[in-house]
């Protein structure tokens, strides 16, 4: 039998997963590996990790992925990524603190990945342009730009592994009277630089994770008024003065909202934290997810595999409270498909299973059912295949908990520790408070932690 040939479509946490869990079943002596190919539009590994202050268009002129901003903050407890096979502890010699900045982050995920020398198999700055697929043959085509040589390639491959992500491409609203407005609109994707606004009265659109961290975020860098406008339900926080939450937006006027309670406030600025949009201009409309933010997008047997036609894999397609472990278990149970060590039922059976978790997600109505939900669906894949546990009820408690402290104090919660599940070592706590930590960079966290650790009373 030929050898076969796999294409991993984006470098970012998803599709290095993907990487990983074939390298790793190469150290565990598996012999006919799958030939592998991943594109990657951007020049370097990381997705959304990988920062950039560029927005619009890069340097080839292909759209920005990147919606992270300066001075992120992991909005999780970083207990709850950790990835089962490589520690926080391992990565950095040392424990720390629950809460890291998006440097830090990204250092630890690149860690992993440059240790297994996996970037042999990316080809940097070939944005994905088309993908069919061919009843009679079963391959796919994958036409790809390859902007380091200006050239189109195309070639066949068995499977297709779709990793691009969902939170890059705007969901932009319109409300009456926007073309008016003087100042600066934006989309939180465009969002770079929280000093942008210092001194100024911002408009946050959306009450989810966009628009409750760019309105901390924006709070902690002096901005001199933040404003959150709901559709369906406020963040409902305890907000310190210099935050508020009002209704929906019924019309601009110049530079003043009106909101549904009958109030009105003139902004220097309206940044939408709408959602994103899943955008795969690549993808034929028999291939494509049409889904929105949500725990199971439908049509995907295990969250994973494209019902019509399994040997498309669609990975991180899910809303999510987990993410780096449940990227790694959907990595892992993909690898065994294609491998044959986990067989696919047929049809009606992917089917039928679909449906059941379906039914159970509509009874999923609040923040701590929807983690054992995710929970529940990442142990269903984790059964199946040899990833390492990594107690993913544990880590739902510790979200939990996460959910508990924000409502306690939305402005300190990065300053509280939890226990690793892999190491059972409880973090050290933050040495300062978050809001006075404005140097967020991986140098200063560790200094800042390990100086800490190190002074005589610990
Ligand atoms: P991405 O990271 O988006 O990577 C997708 C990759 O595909 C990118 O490298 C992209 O360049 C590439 N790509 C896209 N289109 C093409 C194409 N046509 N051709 C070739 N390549 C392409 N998660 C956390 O765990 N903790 C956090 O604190 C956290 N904060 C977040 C803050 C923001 C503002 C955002 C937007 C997300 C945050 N996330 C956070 C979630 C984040 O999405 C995941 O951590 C993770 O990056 C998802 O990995 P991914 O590989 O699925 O997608
Ligand atoms: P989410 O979590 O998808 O939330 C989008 C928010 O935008 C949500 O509150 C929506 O309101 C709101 N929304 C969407 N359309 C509108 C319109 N037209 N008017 C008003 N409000 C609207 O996206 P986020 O960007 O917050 O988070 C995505 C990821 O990025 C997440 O993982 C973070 O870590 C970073 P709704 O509640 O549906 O009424």
């Amino acid at each position: 039998m030929s050898q076969k040939k796999i294409a991993i479509l984006g470098a970012g946490p998803s599709g290095l997963a993907q990487l990983r869990a074939f390298e790793a079943a190469r150290l565990a002596g598996v012999k006919d590996l799958p030939e592998i190919v991943c594109y990657e539009k951007q020049d370097d590994i990381g997705g959304m990790w990988n920062y950039t202050w560029r927005t619009g268009l890069d340097r080839n002129g292909e759209p920005v992925h990147g919606s992270m901003y300066r001075y992120l903050w992991s909005n999780g407890p970083k207990e709850c990524l950790e990835f089962a096979d490589y520690s926080f502890e391992e990565h950095f010699g040392q424990a720390i603190p629950s809460y890291p900045p998006r440097e830090v982050l990204k250092d630890y995920i690149m860690g992993r990945i440059n240790n297994q020398d996996i970037r042999k198999y990316i080809r940097f700055e070939s944005p994905i342009r088309w993908v069919t697929f061919d009843d009679d043959t079963r391959k796919f085509t994958v036409t790809v730009m390859n902007h380091k040589t200006e050239e189109q390639e195309a070639e066949e491959f068995d499977y297709v592994v779709v990793a691009t992500g969902h939170f890059s491409t705007p969901n932009m609203p319109y409300f009456e009277g926007l073309e008016e407005f003087p100042n600066r609109v934006l989309h939180a994707h465009d969002f770079r630089d929280a000093l942008e606004f210092e001194g100024q009265d911002i408009l946050l659109v959306g009450s989810s994770y966009s628009a409750e961290d760019i309105g901390t975020q924006c709070y902690k860098y002096g901005t001199n008024s933040v404003t959150i406008s709901y559709r369906s339900t406020p963040l409902g926080y305890d907000w310190p003065e210099g935050i508020k939450e009002v209704p929906c937006i019924t019309h601009f006027e110049g530079d003043v909202a009106h909101f549904a309670d009958g109030t009105a406030q003139r902004f220097d600025a309206v940044i939408m934290c709408t959602g994103y949009l899943f955008h795969f201009p690549f993808l034929p409309d028999e291939l494509r997810l049409q889904t929105h933010n949500c725990l199971y997008p439908a049509n995907l047997y295990k969250g994973i595999f494209w019902q019509p036609n399994p040997q498309l894999i669609y990975l991180g397609m899910q809303d999510q409270y987990f993410t780096f472990n449940m990227f790694d278990a959907q990595a892992w149970y993909a690898r065994d498909v294609i491998l044959g060590d986990v067989e696919l039922p047929d049809l009606a059976m992917r089917e039928q299973d679909e449906q059941k978790w379906l039914a159970e997600y509509e009874h999923v109505h609040t923040v701590n059912s929807e983690i054992d939900f995710q929970a529940k669906y990442i142990r269903d894949l984790t059964n199946a295949t040899d990833y390492p546990e990594f107690a993913v009820e544990k880590q739902g408690d510790i979200f939990k908990e996460w959910q508990k402290d924000k409502v306690v104090d939305i402005m300190g919660f990065r300053e509280k520790a939890y226990r690793s599940t892999l190491t059972n070592t409880l973090a050290p706590e933050l040495p300062e408070p978050w809001l006075d930590i404005l140097d967020d960079s991986l140098e200063h966290f560790l200094n800042l932690t390990f100086i800490e650790s190190k002074k005589p009373n610990k």
